[in-house]
């Protein structure tokens, strides 16, 4: 059994996001993450430059930084990083994994570090302790004989630059491009959809923008939890009277006021900041309605009285406006007010604000991204931009806020399943290896070929993929009937626990330690959401002398696997990492220009973006307006009994890692078995708070999907909307609804019922 040590608690939450709230929010998790001696001196450097790069969120990391240059939840990841807790051999002795695989995140996560190789033994159903060696020699010969097309190298967006491009490498060499990323599950529909509308798969913003811009469109982002940093910039424009405006169908703490924990004025006396002058609570993919309505404003006073388009702009940039104006003058109010859940006269307040301001930015997350038309939510943002200019130049732009700390990196350097986008030409001609030229497998289609018995052999570059994807009971069941399963990982999770017939736990790491090659300590490379590029040092000593870091593993299992190829000398580029950022300068010379004499530069060295200085890399060379292939991003109708269900993070997790179970910022404490709903609603269906419900999933696909034991959270939503935590909902999620552009699963806006029985 696991140890237990939390009580179950609802209360509301009236504070300010930061504040003194966070200060103990912290304390909170240093007691159960119990950080070693030194994790706090490690947070004094913490995105600064010279200093360590944060592994929790990609928010930028200025060149001026703040004395204290770490959020609430950067510092929950940093010292969970560094518990004192231990995961080793005597613990596995003491639980088989049929055991352990009955334990929650939580407590699988609070065992502590990973601290040796490990093995799966079928026959006493246990993982046991082996070398490196052994498991190197042995994971290299199964691999040898293993067909590459069924074999799949998923990375988790944290690993660094260095580890990432010899992962893509290991990948080609060995003869596939199935290389899943989590941003598959996340900003896919950035990259595919930006990319298709402005020929950018990245955002075109710098920080220093959210200096000069007077209006921001913040929407389906939390930045209170998911990006706390970004509340600095956020409440800095707001003072200087930068018009904030919210899309979201819940009213985030983050978004409504901001007490900053760097001002002793604000902690003590001072009122906080109030964020967003306008706050539209939208319905779960009521965006494409809702971006439209503010966009027929905008359309509207320019016919009334003109100067409101930037027409040179749309003249020499744009292609594509004709056609979709007349698609939007034949777009009825009535339907965009159905859909988006805001009254027209909410729209055209935003649109008269939009219209009168100088420079905009469009911010965006997971609201956006993970719908069945996610790629049309991303361009209506688009053409509303588009139509005052509102890309390429100062204090304007396009802001997708990233996910993991180097999960835009792990794409530069070729984490991709699309050949095209590498440049294989170079790959050939530098390493003499000849990479496949068919298209490999993202996310959801390794999910779909594990599901059919197609994907025979799994690695992992981090994460916890069983558990992230949709449909993870059908998921589960799968999982350990593939061949070979191998884990690169600090701490163990529910996806470890479903091996393979061959299964092995390779640990690493984590970015805050030392990382010894050939006596010297090794930098490593992340790319924060702004394209700009840091050096980030571990300075802390390794959690067990067993541990390799990520780059050293890849290199080796890549050693073991591939034919001798004296081009690709592995040991040689592992003892000093400045040789493979030598290596990735020479496959992306215009990316990572003098990279390793760059690296340092404080505030990151900026890899530029085509649109920024619009020169738009699209089908037609011109920045393009889409007139979406539906109004309602999540594909649904109107049914009486049908919820869309929201998934998304609590205050207290980072993705699958969960910390803690208190959502502060939402007001929300106790145990993450929930579901939030409008009072309304809830009077409607006859039901009372922390009554407990199931919901059940109801997607065309006819599969029976169920979660039981939810408990109800009244809460301000609109109806016919509910929400409640990832992972534990994504048993409803159905692996067939993901964003029909890129494939990314549509983990917002879930087709689900209620199930009293
Ligand atoms: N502390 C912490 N930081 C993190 C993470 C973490 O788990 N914990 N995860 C990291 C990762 S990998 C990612 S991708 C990011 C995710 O960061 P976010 O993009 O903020 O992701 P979510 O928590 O899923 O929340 C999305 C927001 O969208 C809103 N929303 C839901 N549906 C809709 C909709 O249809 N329309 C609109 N307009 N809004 C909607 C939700 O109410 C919520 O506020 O954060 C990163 N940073
Ligand atoms: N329903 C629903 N599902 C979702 C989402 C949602 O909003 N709703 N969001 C999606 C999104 S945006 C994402 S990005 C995915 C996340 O999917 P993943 O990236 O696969 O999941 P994580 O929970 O971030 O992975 C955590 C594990 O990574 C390992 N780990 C942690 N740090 C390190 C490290 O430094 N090195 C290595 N090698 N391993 C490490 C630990 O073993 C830990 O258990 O989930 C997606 N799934
Ligand atoms: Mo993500």
């Amino acid at each position: 059994m696991p140890p237990a040590d939390r009580d179950a608690q609802t209360s509301s939450y009236d504070g300010p996001v930061g504040g003194w709230g966070s200060a103990k929010g912290m304390a909170a998790i240093a007691r159960v993450a119990r950080p070693g001696p030194g994790a706090f001196e490690t947070l004094r450097r913490q995105n600064k430059p010279g200093g360590l790069m944060c592994s929790s969120c990609a928010w930028a990391k200025p060149p001026n930084p703040h004395v204290v240059e770490f959020c609430e939840n950067g510092a929950k990841a940093t010292l969970w990083d560094l518990t004192s807790a231990r995961c080793g051999p005597a613990f596995f002795r003491d639980h088989t994994v049929t055991e352990l695989a009955t334990w929650s995140e939580y407590d699988l996560e609070r065992a502590g570090r990973l601290t040796h190789p490990l093995r799966y033994d079928a026959a006493t159903d246990r993982y046991v302790e082996t070398t490196w060696d052994a498991a190197f020699t042995q994971i290299g010969r199964e691999l040898q004989a293993a067909d590459p097309k069924a074999t799949t190298f998923y990375a988790s967006g944290k690993a660094g630059l260095e580890a990432s491009f010899l992962y893509g490498l290991f990948a080609r060499a060995m003869g596939h491009n199935n290389l899943p990323d989590s941003s598959n599950m996340c900003h896919e529909t950035t990259s595919v959809g930006l990319k298709e509308v402005i020929g950018s798969p990245v955002g075109t913003c710098v920080l220093e923008d959210f200096d000069h811009c007077d209006m921001i469109l913040h929407v389906g982002q939390n930045p209170g939890t998911n990006s706390p940093r970004m509340l600095h910039p956020l409440q800095q424009a707001a003072k200087r009277g930068c018009c904030i405006v919210a899309i979201n169908p819940l009213r985030e703490k983050g978004l409504l006021e901001f007490a900053n924990p760097q001002s002793a004025w604000q902690m003590t006396v001072g009122a906080p900041t109030e964020i967003a002058d306008r706050y539209l609570q939208v319905r779960a993919g009521g965006d494409i309605a809702a971006l439209t309505g503010i966009a027929k404003h905008v359309l509207a006073l320019e016919k009334a009285g003109g100067g409101v388009l930037d027409h040179a702009f749309l003249d020499a940039h744009c292609h594509g406006l004709q056609d979709w104006m007349a698609w939007v003058d034949a777009t009825d109010w009535a339907d965009l007010e159905q859909v988006s859940g805001l009254t027209r006269a909410a729209m055209e307040g935003i649109g008269a604000i939009y219209a009168r301001s100088k420079a905009v930015i469009g911010v965006y997350g997971m609201g956006l991204t993970q719908h069945v038309h996610g790629s049309d939510a991303i361009a209506a943002l688009v053409n509303l931009l588009l139509l005052r200019g509102n890309i390429g130049r100062k204090g304007a732009g396009c802001s997708p806020v990233r996910g993991h700390s180097n999960v835009q990196g792990q794409r530069t350097v070729g984490i991709t399943e699309k050949p095209e986008l590498v440049p294989n030409d170079r790959l050939r001609d530098l390493f003499g290896i000849t990479p496949p030229m068919d298209e490999g497998w993202n996310t959801t289609v390794f999910v779909k070929a594990l599901l059919e018995g197609r994907a025979k052999v799994f690695l992992g570059l981090g994460g916890n993929l069983a558990r992230a994807v949709p449909d993870t009971d059908r998921v589960a069941e799968a999982w350990g009937r593939m061949d070979l399963t191998i884990h690169v990982a600090t701490r163990l999770n529910r996806t470890h626990l479903m091996p393979g017939r061959s299964s092995w736990l390779l640990p690493c790491l984590v970015r805050a330690e030392e990382d010894m090659q050939d006596g010297t300590n090794q930098q490593v490379t992340i790319e924060d959401s702004f394209s700009h590029i840091h050096g980030s040092i571990g300075k802390r000593g390794p959690a067990s002398p067993h541990l390799l870091s990520e780059t050293a593993i890849i290199a080796r299992l890549a050693e073991a696997t591939l034919p001798v190829n004296p081009r690709m000398p592995w040991d040689h580029w592992t003892r000093d990492y400045g040789r493979i950022r030598d290596l990735i300068e020479a496959v992306y010379p215009d990316d990572f220009r003098d990279f390793n004499a760059r690296m340092d530069q404080p505030g990151g060295f900026y890899r530029g973006n085509p649109a920024r200085d619009r020169d738009w890399q699209t089908d037609s060379g011109k920045a393009q307006f889409t007139a979406p292939a539906a109004l309602d991003a999540t594909g649904l109708g109107r049914d009486p009994g049908l919820y869309r269900l929201i998934t998304l993070r609590s205050n207290d997790q980072f993705n699958t890692t969960v910390y803690g179970m208190s959502d502060r910022l939402r007001g929300i404490e106790g145990d993450r078995m929930l579901v939030m709903m409008s009072p309304k609603d809830m009077a409607a269906e006859g039901l009372v708070a922390e009554q407990r419900i199931a919901l059940a999933g109801d997607a065309e696909d006819g599969i029976a999907r169920r979660v039981a034991g939810l408990r109800i959270i009244p809460y301000d939503l609109p109806r016919g909307c509910i929400a409640g935590y990832f992972p534990e909902l994504n048993p409803l999620s159905p692996l067939s609804r993901a964003d029909l552009a890129s494939d990314t699963p549509a983990t917002k806006g879930i087709p689900v019922r209620l199930d009293l029985a």
